[in-house]
């Protein structure tokens, strides 16, 4: 069975189940708390799931699910989102035992996307138990590419953009102003002094070269064998301030499709942005390394994202609160950067949720609109594969992926009590 409606078919194998020793532990207090927020038919449902009652769970998580969207993001009780964890736990538990294990993964990606804090470990483990066990089930010859295809021809980057193809598609006058200083064996006091405390962009070049993910991820088997079956957020269209924009949930699997095909069609791209896809997919958080600079100014690292796209993604001009190193994994994107003293002479949008993103499109540059934005100056870069970009707290940037590309960033803030800032 596929559907997740239907109820999942006994299997003749029999499959260990997964343990969930927090739910089990907190399972009476969140139902009673969910009963006190008036979810008398979810508790009902879930003590049926519990039981091993295949349409009961999945009403259960229809039922959470719709308190998911009953209202803003924000404003969503978290004990509705730790009850939808508890509903894909129990629905996931039904499929595993049923070999479905693709369903099973697709259901606990779900709750890791959607659900809360409380349960995510059982979630974590769960994924874990559920993917070694399909592993171990899938035959071989499924682990590698389409029949025919080569190393080379699965790589996720082997095309080379021409410097005059590249200064077609970038915004005006780029690459012609100042560009990102670059800087190798950079010391982490250098990097304080001279970058950090000045509020500087600086790249530095040579200091990824230890990450499995150099190698790993130019190879897209690797990429679909580690987390093919997962189910990730994906945003398609233009930018995030397009009408057209929106956002899916696929599998890793069909975005690697996409990022194929959209090689060879002008269809508007699928870009995995802003994801906290390490948080998700623990084997691919092994690849990575938390640079040391991060640790400057004794704060906290906020998040980690991946943005995963084919040629051509774009994040229109925006900034962040945050420190940020964004380190290219693979592939190149071009970088502009304006400081965040020209904060009015890029026109933030008024909405709160999007004053952080500037109203000059700069592909696309309404010039009886904004008539001196050209006028502003910028620093500008290409980022090449193997380097990082450190971008100081507001400083705005725009981001546009010249080949597929799979960037990291890493978000930090300072200590309070800290005197660097
Ligand atoms: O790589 C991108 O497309 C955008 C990255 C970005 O905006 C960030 O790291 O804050």
């Amino acid at each position: 069975m596929s559907s997740s409606t239907s109820t999942p078919s006994a299997s003749s194998d029999c499959f260990d189940q997964f343990d969930t020793p927090t739910l089990d532990a907190q399972s009476s207090t969140l139902l009673h708390s969910i009963s006190q927020h008036g979810g008398y038919a979810f508790v009902r449902m879930a003590s049926l799931a519990a039981a091993g009652d295949f349409r009961a769970a999945e009403a259960a998580r229809e039922m959470a699910w719709e308190q998911l969207h009953s209202g803003p993001w924000h404003s969503v009780l978290p004990v509705w989102r730790d009850a939808y964890s508890m509903a894909c736990l129990h629905v996931a538990k039904l499929h595993f035992a049923a070999g479905e294990f693709k369903d099973a993964l697709r259901i606990l990606d779900m709750g890791l996307i959607m659900g809360g804090t409380l349960l995510r470990k059982d979630l974590d483990s769960a994924v874990d138990k559920v993917s070694a066990t399909a592993r171990s089930d899938v035959r071989v010859s499924e682990l590698r590419g389409p029949v025919g295809s080569s190393i080379s021809d699965r790589q996720l980057v082997h095309e080379e953009l021409e410097q005059a193809e590249m200064l077609r598609i970038l915004p005006q006058k780029s690459l012609s102003c100042k560009m990102v200083v670059k800087r190798s064996s950079l010391s982490l006091e250098g990097f304080l002094r001279e970058y950090f405390l000045t509020g500087s962009p600086v790249i530095i070049t040579d200091c990824m070269a230890h990450w499995p993910a150099r190698t790993k991820w130019n190879d897209m088997n690797y990429l679909k064998r580690i987390a093919g079956d997962r189910t990730v957020p994906v945003e398609v269209g233009k930018n995030y301030l397009c009408s057209k924009w929106k956002q899916e949930l696929i599998t890793f699997s069909q975005f690697l499709e996409r990022i194929e095909a959209s090689d060879s069609s002008s269809v508007s791209p699928t870009y995995l942005a802003q994801h906290p896809l390490f948080d998700q997919i623990n084997e691919l958080r092994k690849d990575i390394c938390v640079p040391d600079y991060c640790f400057t100014g004794g704060g906290e690292l906020r998040s980690l994202n991946a943005w995963f796209g084919p040629a051509g993604t774009v994040t229109p001009l925006h900034h962040d609160p945050h420190h940020n190193i964004l380190a290219q994994v693979v592939g190149k994107k071009y970088i502009r950067l304006y400081p965040a003293s020209f904060s009015e002479e890029l026109h933030p949008y008024s909405e709160t949720m999007l004053s952080n993103s500037s109203q000059v499109d700069l592909d696309n540059i309404d010039k009886g609109e904004f008539p001196r934005v050209l006028d502003l100056e910028f620093l500008d870069c290409i980022l090449e594969e193997g380097e990082m970009l450190y971008i100081p707290p507001k400083w705005w940037h725009y981001v546009r992926s010249l080949t597929r590309s799979l960037s990291v960033s890493f978000w930090w803030n300072v200590s309070e009590g800290s005197t660097v800032s």
